[in-house]
C-alpha cells in the first residue's frame, strides 16, 4: 500500500483574531490543491469547530492537544471523546512545545495517544531531539525513547491511526531546516525502529513526516526523500505559501 502523502498545517497559538482565522479559512478554500494530498488543519482550540464548520470538505481538523481522560475535574483539558463528538478526526500529542514548555513526558504522550485512539482519534505523534542531543550524537537514542512507551501501550492495529511527525527541536520556527539528507537519515531510523519494535507492515505502511522551519522553497527537496511522507508545518501554514507546501509533489 503507497502511503498517502500528508500536509498538516500546525496553527500554534494563532491567529489572533477570529477575523484573521476567517481569511485564513477562505485562502484555503479558494486553494487550488494536489488530490493525492491528506491535508489537516490544525487551529487553536477555540477555533477547532468554526473551522471545521467553514473549511471545505477534502481538509480535516486536528486538534493540537487532549488529555487522556475522557471527562471530569480537569480544567481547561479537552477530551478525545469530546473531540470525537465534534467530529474532529485528529489530534497533535507530543509536540516539543508541549513536552518542554508543559513538561509532558513520553509516558503521558503515550498514555494520551492510547486514549486518543481508543476514542477513535487519529494521532499525529511528533517526536525529535534537541540540539544539543544532535550534537551528541543522540538523535536516534532519544527519538526511540520517546517512541518506545507508545511501542509498549499501542496495539499493532493502532499503528493505522499514527502519523509520526519527525521535528527536529533545533529547527522549530527557527528558520534552520533540517537538511535533507539529515531528515531522510532520522525517517529511515525511525522506519527500521518501527520494523524492529512493532512489525514489518507497520514499518512500511506508518507515515513519517517532517516538521521545522518546512517552507515553500525547501518542501520539494525534504520531499523528495523516499522516507519523508509530508510535512507538519507551523509559521508557514499561516501564509500563502501553505498551498505551495501542500503541492510540494505536483
Ligand atoms: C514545528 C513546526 C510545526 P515551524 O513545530 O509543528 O513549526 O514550521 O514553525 O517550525
Amino acid at each position: 500500500m503507497a502511503r498517502k502523502f500528508f500536509v498538516g498545517g500546525n496553527f500554534k497559538m494563532n491567529p489572533s483574531t477570529r477575523e484573521q482565522k476567517k481569511v485564513l479559512v477562505n485562502t484555503l478554500n479558494s486553494a487550488s490543491v494536489d488530490q493525492d494530498v491528506e491535508v489537516v488543519i490544525a487551529p487553536p482550540a477555540l477555533y477547532v469547530i468554526p473551522v471545521k464548520e467553514t473549511l471545505r470538505g477534502d481538509f480535516k481538523v486536528a486538534a493540537q492537544n487532549c488529555y487522556e481522560k475522557p471527562s471530569g475535574a480537569f480544567t481547561g483539558e479537552i477530551s478525545p471523546a469530546q473531540l470525537v463528538d465534534a467530529g474532529i478526526p485528529y489530534v497533535i500529542l507530543g509536540h516539543s512545545e508541549r513536552r518542554t514548555l508543559f513538561h509532558e513526558t513520553s509516558e503521558q504522550v503515550a498514555a494520551k495517544t492510547c486514549a486518543a485512539i481508543s476514542a477513535g482519534l487519529s494521532v499525529i505523534l511528533c517526536v525529535g531531539e534537541t540540539l544539543q542531543e544532535r550534537e551528541a550524537e543522540k538523535t536516534k537514542e532519544v527519538v526511540e525513547s520517546q517512541l518506545k512507551p507508545v511501542v509498549a501501550a499501542l496495539s499493532e492495529a493502532d499503528w493505522s491511526k499514527v502519523v509520526i511527525a519527525y521535528e527536529p527541536v533545533w529547527a522549530i520556527g527557527t528558520g534552520k531546516v533540517a537538511t535533507s539528507a539529515q531528515a531522510q537519515e532520522a525517517h529511515a531510523d525511525i522506519r527500521a525502529y518501527l520494523s524492529t519494535a512493532v512489525s514489518a507492515s507497520v514499518a512500511e505502511n506508518t507515515r513519517i513526516i517532517y516538521g521545522g522551519s518546512v517552507n515553500a522553497g525547501n518542501c520539494k527537496e525534504l520531499g523528495s526523500q523516499k522516507d519523508v511522507d509530508g510535512f507538519l508545518v507551523g509559521g508557514a501554514s499561516l501564509k500563502p505559501e501553505f498551498v505551495e507546501i501542500i503541492n510540494a509533489k505536483k
